[in-house]
C-alpha cells in the first residue's frame, strides 16, 4: 500500500533533517509553505541558527490550480528528479542541485535558491540580467544537443524517451496550447472585453491549420528531452546567476517548444510595458532591452549549438553539406510558431501570466492583451517563412506601432 500523504509542516522538517550534510545537529529548523505555482506543494526549510536552508518539492495527485476533481499522476516528481539530473550534467551550474528523491512521497529534496529571484516578479520589478542570454542559450544548446539524436547514441534515446513518456502532462499541454484557445472551451477564461477577439481566433482557419502543424510537432516530433514549461516563472535569476527549475512537464518533444516558451514570456512581459514602465522613454529603453533579449538568446542559440554538433555530432549522415543549415532552419521556424502558440494561450486560456493579469487598468490592460494577441498569431500564421530572428523582432514592433 502507497504511504502517499500530502505532507505537513512539520514532517517536511522531520525529512529534512535527515538529509545528511546540510543542517547541524543542533538547532530548531523551521518550515514554510510558499508553493504559489500551479500544481505543487512547496516547503522552505531553513535552520537558523545554521542560516542553512533548502526545499522540499512534494506533487499532489490533482492539479492545485483546478482542485481534487483533475487528477494528476504523481509520477511527474521522478521526471522532475530525473530531469533535473541530467540538466545538471549537461549544463552544470544551471538547475538547482539535487539532494533526494522519494517516488513514493513524490518528493524532490533540492537546494534553496532564495537568494535568487523568480524571474517573472524580477521583470515585473523592472530588473536587468545581463548574463541571462549567455545562461539560457547555454542550458538550451545543450540539454536539446546533448539528448537529441544529433549529440546521444541513437539507442539509449530510444530508450530514455521511454522513461519520459508524460502522457498526464502532455495531454495538458495538448489541450491548453494547442487546441482549447482555438474553440470555445469550458477550461478557457478571459476578461469580458476580449469576447471579439476570442470568436475570431475560434474561427480564423488559416490560424487553425498553423495550429495543427505545431500541435503534431508537439505529439510526434519526439527530438530532444525538453525542460516543457521553460516560462519566466520556471526560473530563478540574479543579474549574475540562472537557475531553471519545474522541469515536471518534460518529455521527449521539438526543441523549439523550449525556446519559443523563453521567447513568448519575454515578449508577454513586452506587451505589457504601458503599464510596468510608466514614462515613454524608459518604456521605450525597457522594449528595446527586451527585443535585444530575445535576439541574443537565439544568435547564442544557435551559435552555440551549432559547435556542439560540429566538435560533437554522433552521426555520420547528419554531417552531410546543407544538412545543419536546413534543420537550424527549421528549428528556428518550429520556435516562431511555438512562441506564438505560448502567447495566446496566456491570454485565452487557462493558466494566465502575472505581467498582464496584474495590471489593474481595464484599458491599459486590454492593450497588453491584444498586443500579445497580435504579435502571437502573427507568429503563428508566419512561422512557416522565417528565415531570420530579425522578423521576430519585426512582427514584435510593428505590432506595437500599430
Ligand atoms: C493545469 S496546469 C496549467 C499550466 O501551469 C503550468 O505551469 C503549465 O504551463 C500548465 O499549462
Ligand atoms: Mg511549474
Amino acid at each position: 500500500m502507497s504511504n502517499y500523504h500530502p505532507l505537513t509542516e512539520a514532517e517536511a522538517i522531520e525529512i529534512a533533517r535527515s538529509i545528511s550534510g546540510i543542517f547541524e545537529q543542533e538547532g530548531e529548523l523551521l518550515s514554510r509553505e510558499i508553493g504559489d505555482g500551479n500544481l505543487n506543494l512547496v516547503f522552505h526549510v531553513s535552520q537558523p541558527s545554521s542560516g542553512r536552508s533548502l526545499i522540499v518539492k512534494q506533487a499532489l495527485p490533482y492539479a492545485k490550480v483546478v482542485g481534487e476533481s483533475w487528477p494528476l499522476t504523481l509520477d511527474r516528481a521522478r521526471i522532475e528528479s530525473e530531469a533535473l539530473m541530467i540538466e545538471e550534467r549537461l549544463a552544470p551550474g544551471l538547475v538547482p542541485k539535487v539532494y533526494h528523491t522519494d517516488n513514493e512521497l513524490a518528493l524532490t529534496i533540492m537546494e534553496d535558491l532564495s537568494s535568487h529571484k523568480i524571474m517573472r516578479q524580477g521583470l515585473i520589478e523592472g530588473g536587468i540580467y545581463p548574463q541571462f542570454a549567455e545562461d539560457i542559450s547555454d542550458f538550451l544548446a545543450r540539454t536539446l544537443f546533448f539528448t537529441s539524436d544529433l549529440g546521444m547514441n541513437q539507442q539509449e534515446k530510444k530508450l530514455l524517451v521511454r522513461s519520459f513518456a508524460n502522457p498526464e502532462l502532455c495531454k495538458i499541454t495538448e489541450e491548453l496550447i494547442f487546441d482549447h484557445p482555438y474553440t470555445n472551451a469550458d477550461t478557457n477564461s478571459f476578461d469580458s472585453h476580449l469576447q471579439a477577439d476570442a470568436e475570431q481566433l475560434w474561427s480564423d482557419a488559416t490560424l487553425h491549420f498553423e495550429v495543427a502543424l505545431l500541435r503534431e510537432k508537439f505529439l510526434t516530433h519526439a527530438q530532444a528531452l525538453l525542460h516543457g514549461d521553460l516560462h519566466t516563472g520556471s526560473i530563478f535569476i540574479t543579474p549574475e546567476s540562472t537557475k531553471v527549475i519545474d522541469p515536471e512537464f518534460a518529455y521527449f518533444g521539438p526543441m523549439g517548444f523550449d525556446i519559443g516558451a523563453v521567447l513568448a514570456n519575454l515578449l508577454l512581459h513586452y506587451a505589457s510595458q504601458e503599464h510596468w514602465s510608466a514614462e515613454v522613454s524608459a518604456r521605450q529603453e525597457r522594449r528595446q532591452y527586451l527585443l535585444e533579449t530575445v535576439r541574443r538568446i537565439w544568435v547564442s542559440f544557435e551559435s552555440k549549438f551549432r559547435a556542439l554538433w560540429d566538435g560533437h555530432g554522433t552521426d555520420r549522415i547528419f554531417g552531410t553539406a546543407g544538412y545543419q543549415d536546413d534543420y537550424m532552419q527549421r528549428l528556428l521556424q518550429d520556435t516562431f510558431g511555438f512562441t506564438g502558440a505560448k502567447m495566446v494561450r496566456r491570454i485565452v486560456g487557462l493558466a494566465h501570466v502575472a505581467d498582464i493579469d496584474r495590471i489593474p487598468n481595464d484599458e491599459t490592460r486590454a492593450k497588453a492583451q491584444r498586443l500579445a494577441l497580435s504579435i502571437g498569431t502573427a507568429l503563428i500564421k508566419q512561422n512557416r517563412q522565417a528565415t531570420s530572428i530579425d522578423q521576430l523582432i519585426d512582427i514584435a514592433e510593428t505590432a506595437n506601432n500599430t
